[in-house]
């Protein structure tokens, strides 16, 4: 159970990373996008499915251009389960995100 719920996420993840176009963005770019993983990674969505017992939420997020990132609904993992605490479906929210390598997981859900 638990290892099919590591696996979901793990899927999740690989199926929020855009295909790999670093090469091409150089040629194309003055300046690669490298600031990218500066700052905290914050985007806002629409909640769309909230889990307090697995700790997890689902989000119908905007684009997040730190991580190029289109829009999409996907499940995030609660870094702990008080950032779940008040937070209900058709919540308009903010959201950060843990770091640039760790995008699955949310540190902070606030309703806008
Ligand atoms: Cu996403």
């Amino acid at each position: 159970m638990l290892r099919s719920l590591i696996v979901s996420i793990a899927l999740l993840a690989t199926a929020c990373s855009p295909p790999a176009t670093q090469e091409a963005d150089d040629m194309n770019m003055a300046e690669p996008a490298t600031s990218a993983a500066a700052g905290p990674i914050i985007s806002t969505g629409t909640v769309t499915q909230v889990d307090a017992a697995a700790g997890t939420i689902t989000i119908n997020h905007g684009p997040i251009e730190a991580i190029s990132w289109p829009a999409m609904t996907m499940q995030f993992t609660a870094e702990s389960p008080a950032i779940l605490q008040g937070v209900a479906v058709g919540d308009a929210v903010s959201f950060e995100l843990k770091s640039p390598t760790e995008t699955s997981v949310v540190t902070m859900v606030q309703e806008q």
